[in-house]
Formats: structure tokens, sequence, C-alpha cells
């Protein structure tokens, strides 16, 4: 058979980032099938192990997922839209964890729609299912205007977001866990980032959602949560994050603002213990954060950032994007339009890595919300 060539355009690695294309046994990634078959599943288990830490068994855990209430009519949001409330209960050895979430579907739906999940780590002001706060963090009325259903699911009901022993939400499920935590166990992160994949299961089974169609979508905490959920969750087309940051889509290597050692000290929850290695020692890891980029080739991936948000350090969130677009050409795929670090107000939008920069703090508003739809409109729907 004669093998099929591809020149990759490798980006100047300024900050001495580990290469994308070597594998662990020195073996250089060469096609596609080289990174689906051999570098891929390495990364996945590197970032498990040394990052934010893996799942337990779930082999014993049930799962059911069920609509618990539909509800249409002018009261929900003036009759534009079906809103279903969903249960997910896990039931291991006799212990119950259930978390609930809505979804919004349009009313005039002809056909099945595309969708987003948000990771909601803020309060229910801002992703009220009874829609009487009305936040553009998570600006569902506008989302079903462009023909997209949503769904939202509060990470506080996952699993807490405060140091707490692994005891409660998810965690009350594996109490083995709590006296006998290995380095390489879960973080919250991992716990979020499952939450979000049973949105995805509830997707596959309502006919209503084209769930090959579906973006993961958070700010911050939740998109360094999007991020990682997207990297293991193959189903999901598109993986958005805004402002992620420090252990979400900014290179660590090299970053002002939050570091690995900061961000341990307030959150060492977030990760799997083996990550503690890594504080004020970055150049000992053996990936770094556009590894997580990477794991969404040939899917699309989207970051957004704030000019004002130097703690996350748009210079480096930029950087991450440029180092993984290498993985993006092994699929002769476009990845990031342009290596020149981007201006506020000037999305890019061609690739399959899209990315915006906006003036303003850190947050996620209509104007991200807007470009995340422009972005899907023209590659995912
Ligand atoms: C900060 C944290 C960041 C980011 C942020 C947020 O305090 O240091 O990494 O996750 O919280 O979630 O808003």
């Amino acid at each position: 058979m004669e093998e099929i060539k591809i020149m990759i355009n490798i980006p100047e690695n300024k900050r001495n980032v580990p290469s994308l294309l070597t594998c662990i046994d020195g073996t250089e990634v060469k096609t596609a099938q080289d990174w689906i078959n051999k570098r891929r599943p390495e990364i996945l288990e590197m970032l498990r192990r040394e990052e934010y830490g893996r799942l337990p068994d779930m082999s014993d855990v049930e799962i059911k997922i069920q609509v618990t209430a539909v509800r249409q009519g002018p009261k929900i949001m003036n009759g534009r839209a079906v809103r279903k409330t969903v249960e997910v209960e896990a039931v291991r050895k006799e212990r119950h964890f259930i978390f609930t979430f809505d979804v919004f579907i349009p009313a005039d739906a002809k056909e099945p729609v595309p969708a987003f999940v948000e990771i909601c780590n803020r309060g229910p002001m801002n992703c009220d299912p009874a829609r009487e706060n009305l936040s553009s963090f998570y600006p569902a009325e506008t989302i079903i205007s462009r023909g997209y259903a949503c769904a939202a699911f509060r990470t506080h009901e996952v699993a807490p977001d405060y140091e707490e022993g692994f005891k409660t939400g998810f965690h009350r499920l594996f109490p083995d866990y709590v006296d006998n935590r290995p380095d390489d166990a879960w973080g919250t992160i991992t716990v979020w980032a499952w939450a979000a994949s049973r949105v995805m299961d509830y997707f596959e089974m309502e006919p209503m959602i084209d769930a090959a169609k579906v973006a993961v979508v958070g700010h911050s905490r939740g998109g360094k949560t999007a991020l990682w959920c997207g990297a293991q969750d193959e189903r999901f087309a598109m993986a958005i994050s805004s402002c992620s940051g420090n252990s979400g889509d900014a290179i660590s290597r090299g970053k002002t603002g939050e570091s690995i050692a900061q961000i341990l000290d307030r959150f060492p929850f977030w990760f799997a213990k083996n990550y503690q290695k890594y504080a004020n020692n970055e150049e000992a890891m053996p990936f770094d954060q556009h590894f997580l980029i990477a794991l969404m080739a040939p899917r699309l991936v989207y970051t957004s950032t704030k000019t004002n948000d130097s703690w996350a350090d748009p210079v480096s969130e930029f950087e991450s994007l440029v180092q993984a677009d290498p993985v993006y050409q092994l699929f002769g795929l476009e990845g990031l339009e342009q290596r020149e670090f981007s201006l506020p107000e000037q999305p890019l939008h061609n690739g399959h890595i899209g990315h915006h920069h906006k003036t303003g703090e850190h947050n996620m508003d209509d104007y991200d919300w807007d470009q995340y739809m422009d972005y899907a409109d023209r590659h995912m729907k």
C-alpha cells in the first residue's frame, strides 16, 4: 500500500513544551492512525494519572436517567420552548446519589436539533431553570431562538466545590476511597466531566436532539471541565472553554498569573494527588495543556478569553492552540488559522480550532455566546 506522506508544519516551541507527536517510546507519530491508535490513548492515560485523576471502577454503579417533568406553554419561554426536567440517579451498594438538570428544546423544531450542555459552576441565578433570573452566563432564550437545544447542570449538585474529604455528592458512592485514596484517584473536575457525559446519555435518548451535534461548554473551572469532558467523551462534537486558564486551556510552562502551585494551594481537590508533583516544577511534566486541546482532534474545539483576565493569561491560552494545531494537520484539517496572538474582537472562526479574545474581565457573556453559536452554525450545524 502506498504510504501517504503528510507534511506537518510544526510551530516554534518557545516554551519548551513536550512534543505531541513523539510517543513515550520515542517513536514519531506520522499519520492520523498513529495518533488514534497509539499517541492519543497514551496522552489520555497520562492526563488521567498525572493531572485530573481517574474515576473509580464504575461497573457496579447502576445509572438511571429519567424525565420527571415536561412543561410547555406560555409560561415556558413564552411558548417557544419545551422544558424537560431530567433526573440522573446513580446507585452503588445501596447508596444513592441524584442530580437533576433541565433541558430546553425549541418548541417549533421539526427535526432533531444540535445542542449545548452548560457546566454551570455558578449559583442558580446564573442558570435558572425557571428563567426568572436571566443571565448572559447561560442565555437559554437566545440559544433556543437560534435553533439549538440546551441543558445546564449545577456542578455543586454533582460534587461540592470545597474541600470536604470526598464524602458527599458523587463521592458518597465510594466510601472505600475516603481513607485510602490512590494518588491517581479522581479530582472534582473529573466528576463534573462525568456528569456532563450523563447529560449526553440523555441527549442520545431524546428524539428531538441530534446527539451527533452537541457542544459541551463551561467557564473557568467549568471550562477546564468542558475540555476534560470532551477529551474523554468522544461523543461530543465540540468542547468550548471560556477563560479556563491554568490547568485548562493555558500552557503551564512560562505562564503568568495563576500557577499550578497556586491552583493546588486553593483547589487541591479538583485534581489527582499526583498533580502535586508539578507545583513549582512544571518542567518535569511529561505533558502540558496543549495535550488537552489536542485530544479534541479531529473534532471541534473553541476557546475564548478576555483582555483583562491576567490570572488566566490570554497569551498562554493562545499558545496551547498554536501547539495543538499539528494534530489537526495529521487529519488533513485546518486547525488554528493563525499563529500570531489574536487581537480583541477579531474572532478566528475558519479552522477546527476556533478562538476569540474579547475586551473585558473574567466572565462568559452574550458576546461570547454569540461567537460560540456563530462558530457552531458554521461548523457543527
Ligand atoms: C479561580 C481559580 C481559577 C478559575 C476561577 C473560576 O479562583 O484560581 O483557576 O477556575 O477560580 O472558576 O472562576
